[in-house]
């Protein structure tokens, strides 16, 4: 299970360049991204600040700022699986099944289990 959630997908705490192509880049680069994410700066990505993140993400997705993403919209937020969030099957995902899911991701990356994200923990959740 936990190969399936972070396999290939991995967290969404970073748009894909598909976000970027619109004009406002959510930064890729792992750390800078992790810096952006940290608004407190003590070195971990709290449920807070994580929960922030994610707002961010899911806006910079939402397109046409419906509240629902759907198609490109999934794929801006760098899913490889447009249904894996969509829980009730709607064929969209919703602001509450996307932060769901989300922190399915969190808890899946967060492997001491202390509620945060460290740089290390994310850094393995992408596999570097
Ligand atoms: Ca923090
Ligand atoms: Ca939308
Ligand atoms: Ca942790």
């Amino acid at each position: 299970m936990l190969r399936t959630v972070l396999g290939g997908v991995a967290l969404v705490l970073f748009a894909s360049t598909a976000t970027a192509q619109q004009g406002r880049p959510l930064e890729s680069d792992p750390e800078v991204a992790f810096q952006q994410a940290d608004i407190n700066a003590d070195g971990g990505i709290d449920h807070r600040e994580y929960h922030n993140r994610m707002i961010e993400v899911f806006y910079f997705a939402d397109g046409n700022r419906d509240g629902y993403l759907v198609g490109i919209e999934i794929a801006r937020t760098g899913r490889q699986n447009p249904a894996a969030g969509d829980v009730d099957g709607d064929g969209r995902v919703s602001m509450r099944e996307f932060i769901d899911e989300a922190f399915d991701r969190f808890d899946a990356a967060d492997t001491d289990d202390d509620e945060r994200l460290s740089l290390e923990e994310v850094r393995a959740a992408y596999g570097m």
